[in-house]
């Protein structure tokens, strides 16, 4: 996450945009796209909320291959009045949170190569269509995006941006939700990724607790490898309930004197769904 600070590349505007030019993806680009769409489309049904499954089709357009943002805005605003829009790579912090507050989705423009398949570490088009665009489809989540970006605005001036993103690591990029008897994935960093939409629900390794917004504030995560810990919803609209209802400024005065949790950790006031082996997080350690 963007915590360095970023230049704004000559040719984008004052708020970071470019233009997709969908015109110049090349055939080998759409490829790569379907070939991503193909894999992950036909992994996610039994095992993603079924709320990503009714946006996805927003994403099945006119022209093959990578959507085009102008084709995909038109359905998106029909559908919860958001947008997509073209950005060079990572945005500063306070212009991601500007976009967001205004329902306007920043994604990558370009695709990985071959060699990237499998990871990747600045979000291409793949996650950030795929992953992130079908539950903007949804009326509830759509507004918990835009309340994120408000209230990132809101942190911002509390000097808690850290602990905001916090909450958009368990819930939009990682989170999972409980759907009947079952647990589903819905963060677009599991749905995007082929290795940890499986890993995320079926490996023995992973902590699985209740969501809690103020021990999830305060918990650690990792950029570099499948998650330790994943945080259960019980709906999305439970989620936007209980961000809408917390007065930030308490809270982050609240948090400041606690100190941050660990990675792996559970703690007694958990609600242990799965109590992990963390044995795949060893492994790595191990050489
Ligand atoms: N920029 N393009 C892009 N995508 C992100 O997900 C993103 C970003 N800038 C900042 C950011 N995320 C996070 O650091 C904030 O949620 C705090
Ligand atoms: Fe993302």
């Amino acid at each position: 996450m963007a915590h360095e600070t970023l230049e704004r590349p000559d040719g984008a505007a004052a708020d970071w945009t470019i233009p997709q030019d969908w015109a110049r993806y090349s055939a080998a680009e759409h490829a790569m796209w379907d070939t991503l769409f193909e894999r992950q489309a036909a992994m996610l049904p039994g095992r993603v909320a079924p709320e990503f499954l009714a946006g996805l089709d927003m994403l099945r357009l006119s022209k093959p291959g990578i959507p085009d943002f102008g084709e995909l805005s038109e359905r998106l605003m029909a559908a919860t009045g958001w947008q997509v829009v073209a950005v060079p790579g990572l945005v500063p912090d306070e212009v991601f949170f500007d976009h967001l507050a205004n329902r306007r989705f920043v994604a990558g423009r370009f695709i990985r190569t071959p060699e990237q398949v499998d990871y990747l570490k600045e979000p291409d088009i793949f996650h950030d269509v795929f992953g992130h665009v079908p539950l903007l489809a949804n009326p509830v989540f759509a507004d918990y995006m835009q309340a994120y970006g408000v209230g990132g605005q809101r942190a911002a001036g509390l000097g808690a941006i850290e602990k905001l993103a916090r909450l958009y690591w368990y819930t939009v990029e990682f989170g999972l939700i409980r759907t009947g008897g079952d647990l589903r994935i819905y963060g677009a960093g599991i749905v995007s990724s082929f290795g940890e939409s499986v890993f995320a629900l079926d490996d023995p390794s992973p902590n699985r607790l209740g969501f809690d917004l103020k021990r999830l504030m305060r918990t650690q995560y990792r950029i570099d490898d499948y998650q330790q810990t994943y945080f259960v919803i019980d709906s999305f609209e439970d989620l936007l309930r209980q961000t809408q209802e917390i007065d930030f400024g308490p809270l982050y005065a609240e948090l400041e004197g606690q100190g941050t949790i660990e990675i792996e950790a559970i703690l007694p006031d958990d609600t242990v769904i799965t109590r992990g082996t963390q044995a795949y997080a060893r492994s790595k350690l191990v050489g």
